[in-house]
């Protein structure tokens, strides 16, 4: 018999703590949930074997808490923390106390999170390992006159970019030489704001990308597989809306060139549990941009398409098993799209919490639906809007299309209003059916409201 966990505390809520739960109950896994007061209702805590209340609404005082987390866990013999995304799910300090507590992280080594959260550092790391990366600077800018050194000799435009940032924070375009000085004081004085630290580096602006990334795992004893890329192109304002397996621009030959490189790299750091890198995509060329430490909103995806259980995968190798497996047995089936349903206006993008007072969710096959939501619940006004991840999978991309299409036709969530009339209309749009887009193509869309 395996090692395995006798009792798992998930550090999250809503459709992810769900996830988190059915992995842990499949594998005979007690689990233990933790809610703020105003999730008290909440179906992550109506479906968990026991649950632990750790604090008010507001996040840093429950869900960020890691005091009250820890002595939940320690309270409940719990012997392993999932994080899950979002909250701390990347914060290396908390990996750090769960570790010296005597109780199981489940996700990478926190010096490896701490790596990956300095982008700098990420970069120098990929780069030493032969992963490409956008053409910029070595690492840290020295000052403004490094800054017009690098950029004469890549050209012009230009990007700063915050050591400490990631999601769009703290980037900084320059066109010409003119505008250089401008953008690397503001992103300077920004990140400085932001967090704390005022180190940027600098990049070649791509300006009609795909944000394409790659899903690796990797085990304790030096085995690392990829599960393929997710092209994550359609989003507005850094926040992403839909994502499929595989990217419509790339085929068999790129994934299995990025991915034989990208493991390579990633055993020779001695990188351990799920993550994603990271890269834009433009002209045929593969840049790695940061690396993600977690479980990502859009994992189902991968899921789908490779027929494996990442949140298993996850458990098994934070218990110290082996993957068991190969790369050549990673087999890449179909196509699959996911729709990321939230409590927004479509058109504003405000949110809508509220009382949901009707929910029908799709099925059949190739459908998947993960949402803590049920009819009578209220959606909370504290948290991200993310209320559903509406998943198809289908033999072709075209057929996972017309999934998709019937699947929102279907869906039913009465009470607030969502943004599922805007999935319907990018399902319609001739674009999207083509798979031809890039990042910023969804702003465009929205803005022409067509
Ligand atoms: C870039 C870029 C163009 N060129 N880097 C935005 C968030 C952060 N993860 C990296 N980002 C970008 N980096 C270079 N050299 C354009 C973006 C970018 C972007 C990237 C991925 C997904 C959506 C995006 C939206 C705007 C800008």
């Amino acid at each position: 018999m395996a090692a395995q966990f006798s009792k798992v505390l998930i550090a999250n809520r809503g459709e992810i703590a769900l996830r988190i739960q059915r992995a842990c109950r499949e594998m005979g896994i007690p689990t233990v949930a933790v809610h703020s007061t105003a999730d008290a209702e909440a179906m992550h805590v109506r479906l968990a074997d026991e649950s632990v209340c750790i604090g008010p609404p507001a996040a840093r005082e429950s869900y960020l808490n890691t005091a009250a987390i820890l002595s939940a866990a320690i309270i409940t013999g719990a012997d392993a923390i999932h994080p899950g995304y979002g909250f701390l799910a990347e914060n290396a300090e908390f990996a750090d106390m769960v570790e010296a507590h005597g109780l199981t992280f489940i996700g990478p080594a926190p010096a490896h999170i701490r790596m990956m959260g300095d982008k700098i550092a990420a970069k120098t790391a990929m780069a030493a390992l032969g992963v490409p990366l956008v053409p910029g600077s070595q690492g840290e800018l020295s000052g403004l006159e490094e800054a017009r050194a690098v950029a004469g000799r890549i050209g012009y435009p230009v990007l700063i970019k915050a050591a400490a940032g990631g999601g769009g924070r703290g980037m900084k375009v320059a066109q010409t030489p003119d505008g250089l000085e401008d953008a690397w004081r503001v992103a300077r004085v920004e990140s400085r704001a932001a967090f704390g630290n005022d180190a940027v580096y600098l990049e070649k602006y791509l300006d009609r990308p795909r944000h394409i990334e790659l899903q690796v795992m990797a085990d304790a004893h030096g085995h690392v597989v990829h599960f393929g890329e997710r092209d994550c192109s359609l989003q507005r304002r850094h926040q992403k809306l839909l994502e499929e397996a595989g990217s419509p621009a790339i085929g068999p030959q790129a994934r299995t060139r990025l991915g034989a490189d990208v493991t390579a790299a990633l055993a020779r750091l001695g990188y351990r549990n799920a993550g994603t890198l990271e890269f834009l995509y433009q002209d045929g060329q593969f840049a790695f941009i940061e690396m993600n430490t977690r479980l990502q909103v859009e994992h189902p995806v991968t899921e789908m398409v490779c027929g494996i259980d990442l949140v298993r995968e996850q458990i098994r190798i934070a218990a110290g098993e082996a993957l068991g497996y190969g790369q050549e047995d990673v087999r890449f089936a179909g196509h699959a799209i996911e729709c990321r349903v939230t409590a927004e206006d479509p058109e504003t993008f405000t949110p809508t919490p509220g009382l949901v007072t009707a929910f029908h969710a799709p099925g059949g096959l190739g459908v998947r639906v993960d949402s803590a939501l049920y009819a009578g619940y209220r959606v909370p006004p504290y948290y991200d809007s993310l209320i559903a991840k509406l998943v198809v999978h289908a033999p072709t991309r075209e057929q996972a299309i017309a999934r998709l299409r019937r699947s929102l036709a279907e869906f039913a969530v009465v009470g607030i209003k969502t943004t599922l009339p805007l999935h319907e209309r990018v399902v319609e749009a001739p674009e999207f059916q083509a798979g031809d887009y890039d990042i910023h193509w969804l702003e465009r869309f929205v803005a022409a409201g067509s």
